[in-house]
């Protein structure tokens, strides 16, 4: 199909697949506006999970039974579908708990291997912590990092990330869509000039990946992290993406039993990507349910996924711009920004709101989304934030402003 041309989603049939929209909460029917959190599971992946251990379960890469080539066959093949979805090899793709643990193991595999005192780390004010953090702490070896600033729009000032770049910045670590403002990075363009400048880039997929096709071939970065539970598959199972030859330039950063190719009492080699980044017995039964949520996906389109998202996006931020009272973070142009819109109202602060949202059964997040650079940059303590995902509907918006009006005249605003 041409990439251009998207066909609207079947929400109402998709719904029928996730048993959890059925709940009821505070006696309302749930309405889920967290997925950027976490998402809702279809029947497709918690069947393929417990299918695995009815039928399948095994340790993978080690028995000669069939039960233990079913497992390797299944969790090889899982891990062949997360390639396809984001166009990269086989050997690319390591599996890890989430996001978070991905951007470890570059930190003590590669950075701290090949940063030096003096080096630099080129990253920006939107970052999630996991995104940051672990860059923060070879500042203790020397390394030093700057940050892109945003403009009022909330999107990132490239001339700025121009000019941040010299030939001490060694890593590039950017978000491709932020988890609180939506904005949609231009990934490509900012390996194009990290690359250019000798940089590798690190890049943050964790709410692009769910939502919009991503191929790490096109955007050209050296490393991106994303993590199943954002995008239907279970929770402890995430990826690590990097360019062949630099995971196999890497040292392992966890050793002992799976990853290892040979052991004396005094020495030991290890095996090729992925699995010299995999010691111990790997989450496969996980693993193999994510490879049921990218056949979901795929299934649908992740074009359409996209699109369906805009659209979401374009008419919650039409309606809450007539809310009184309320400051939207981030784009508002829906080309630049991912299903995700944030706010205050008023002065309410996002807890209380996030709780009279829950009476009408409504999930949002509050607090400071685990950005709280990015919540100083805006000069907020905190923010709510809905977040759709392919089962939301425009309907449940319209429920969603009703409450943030229900909350105004609560709160006297
Ligand atoms: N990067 C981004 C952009 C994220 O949004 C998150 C999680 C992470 C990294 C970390 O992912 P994890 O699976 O390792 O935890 N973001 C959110 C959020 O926005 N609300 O809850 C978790």
């Amino acid at each position: 199909m041409d990439r251009l041309t998207t066909v609207p989603l079947n929400v109402e049939s998709i719904r029928k697949d996730f048993p959890i929209l059925k709940r009821k909460i505070n006696g309302h029917p749930l309405v889920y506006l967290d997925s950027a959190a976490t998402t809702q599971k279809p029947k497709q992946v918690i069947q393929a999970l417990t299918g695995f251990y009815e039928k399948h379960n095994s340790n993978v890469h080690r028995g000669v039974h069939t039960l233990s080539q079913e497992a390797t066959e299944l969790y090889d093949a899982s891990r062949q579908k997360v390639a396809d979805l984001i166009n990269a090899k086989f050997e690319e793709v390591v599996f890890v708990r989430n996001a978070t643990e991905a951007a470890n193991i570059v930190l003590y595999s590669w950075a701290m291997k090949n940063l030096k005192k003096g080096d630099e780390i080129v990253s920006t004010v939107m970052e999630h912590h996991s995104n940051i953090v672990p860059w923060q702490s070879l500042q203790k070896q020397g390394v030093k990092l700057k940050f892109v600033d945003i403009d009022e729009e909330g999107k990132l000032k490239m001339e700025q990330f121009s000019e941040l770049l010299t030939p001490r910045t060694k890593l590039v670590a950017v978000t491709q869509v932020s988890n609180v403002l939506g904005t949609i990075n231009p990934a490509g363009e900012i390996c194009k000039m990290a690359h250019d400048n000798g940089s590798l880039v690190f890049v943050d997929a964790a709410q692009s990946v769910p939502h919009m096709p991503v191929d790490v071939k096109n955007i050209d970065c050296d490393f991106l992290m994303f993590s199943g539970h954002k995008m239907l598959a279970p929770t402890g199972i995430g990826c690590l993406y990097g360019k062949a030859d630099i995971l196999e330039s890497m040292e392992p950063f966890l050793l002992g039993s799976d990853m290892i190719k040979s052991v004396s009492l005094e020495e030991a080699t290890f095996r090729e990507s992925p699995w010299k980044f995999e010691p111990g017995t790997p989450n496969f039964g996980d693993a193999v349910a994510l490879g049921a949520a990218v056949d979901y996906l795929q299934k649908i389109g992740m074009n359409n996924i996209r699109e369906h998202e805009k659209g979401l996006a374009g008419h919650a931020l039409n309606a809450m711009q007539d809310v009184k009272g309320i400051k939207i973070f981030g784009p508002k142009d829906t080309d630049i920004k991912g299903g995700v819109v944030s706010f205050n109202l008023g002065d309410i602060h996002s807890h209380d709101l996030a709780t009279v949202l829950d009476n009408e059964g409504i999930a949002i997040r509050s607090g400071h989304h685990c950005a709280m650079p990015l919540m100083d940059r805006l000069g907020i303590a905190a923010a709510s934030r809905a977040s759709f995902y392919i089962y939301n509907t425009k309907k449940e918006i319209d429920m969603f402003i009703n409450a943030l009006e229900k909350a105004r005249r609560i709160f006297k605003l």
